[in-house]
């Protein structure tokens, strides 16, 4: 038996366009590096999104419109540093609501939860580790309404019809009233964006080499990084950052898990990544294919991100 990661590896290095899913990047050594790329000055999103959550958390909980207590799930709470500054605000104008942030990692949320029962010891918190919409069917039943927080801006590394598709399942798991507040990456300068992801410090060359590394640690494989270099482009029309490994040589990879050979042409691509930025027209539509009313768009001052707020009918 080979489990998801063996045959999703299989599948996308066998394919006659080679490709692997960003999803692989968050190993520890992985969410490590993402940690280094969020703290680059290029970096725009994280220091946007703060701002955003810093600077308009009354007008975005004015915004809801809930009458009485409430709750905010927070999908992918990670660190949980962006959402700090609203929930500080919350408790410090004596609102009533509770606070079920969501994770994968257990070492997250008991990181997260220890954080806020100290710097926030009022706030009513229900840390959960596991599936999201087996806990939002679950928060269904509660009698309050609620706040949906799905930021940092994730919904990118979806094409438009996965990104419908997951955005529908998370409506499907809501209550009418009910909000989602989502964090979207803006079209903007070309140059910002490039500078951002294409990072002259090397470091998003090695968040996607790690990906390799995983394979050689995880599944017994014989890549030699140096072997490999990093491409990434943007198309400002689509609004798509593609980021690619390349192969820089003609070799062969031996993976021992799969029991297989891969062949590498000289030059050959491995699509690794794909980060999609939107105009606010292109969220709105977004929101509408997904069965979402959008309510309003807040941006941070450059207008190099939106925290979207959408209303489920
Ligand atoms: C975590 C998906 C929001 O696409 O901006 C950063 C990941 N990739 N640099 C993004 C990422 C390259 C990031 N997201």
């Amino acid at each position: 038996m080979i489990d998801t990661f063996a045959q999703d590896v299989l599948n996308g290095l066998t394919a006659n366009n080679k490709y692997l899913s960003s999803k692989y990047f968050y190993d520890d050594n992985g969410s490590r590096i993402f940690q280094e790329i969020m703290n680059m000055p290029e970096y725009y999103p994280t220091n946007a999104e703060f701002e955003i959550l810093s600077m308009q958390s009354k007008q975005i909980i004015e915004a809801l419109k809930f009458i009485g207590p409430f709750n905010i799930v927070e999908l992918g709470a990670g660190d949980g540093f962006k959402t700090f500054k609203l929930l500080e605000y919350l408790v410090s104008n004596n609102v009533d609501f509770h606070y079920i942030p969501i994770d994968i990692s257990q070492e997250a949320i008991d990181m997260l939860s220890t954080r806020l029962k100290k710097k926030l010891p009022s706030l009513k918190i229900h840390p959960k580790v596991g599936d999201y919409f087996k806990i939002l069917k679950e928060n269904r039943k509660s009698d309050y309404p609620s706040l949906l927080l799905f930021l940092g801006g994730n919904i990118g590394n979806y094409k438009k019809e996965e990104a419908i598709d997951l955005l529908g399942l998370i409506h499907k798991n809501m209550k009418i009233g009910d909000k989602l507040l989502i964090g979207v990456d803006l079209k903007k300068n070309p140059i910002i964006i490039h500078n951002a992801y294409y990072d002259k410090h090397g470091i998003t060359k090695r968040f996607n080499l790690n990906l390799l590394l995983r394979i050689n640690r995880e599944l017994g494989a014989d890549f030699k990084i140096d072997d490999f270099d990093f491409y990434c482009h943007y198309n400002p029309i689509t609004g798509d950052v593609k980021s690619y490994i390349i192969s820089l040589t003609k070799q062969t990879v031996y993976i021992k898990t799969l029991d297989k050979h891969i062949t590498f042409d000289y030059n050959e691509l491995i699509w690794t990544e794909l980060s999609k930025k939107y105009s606010p027209d292109e969220i709105s539509n977004l929101a509408k294919a997904s069965h979402f009313k959008p309510i309003t768009n807040f941006l941070d001052c450059k207008h190099y991100f939106a925290d979207s707020l959408w209303e489920k009918m």
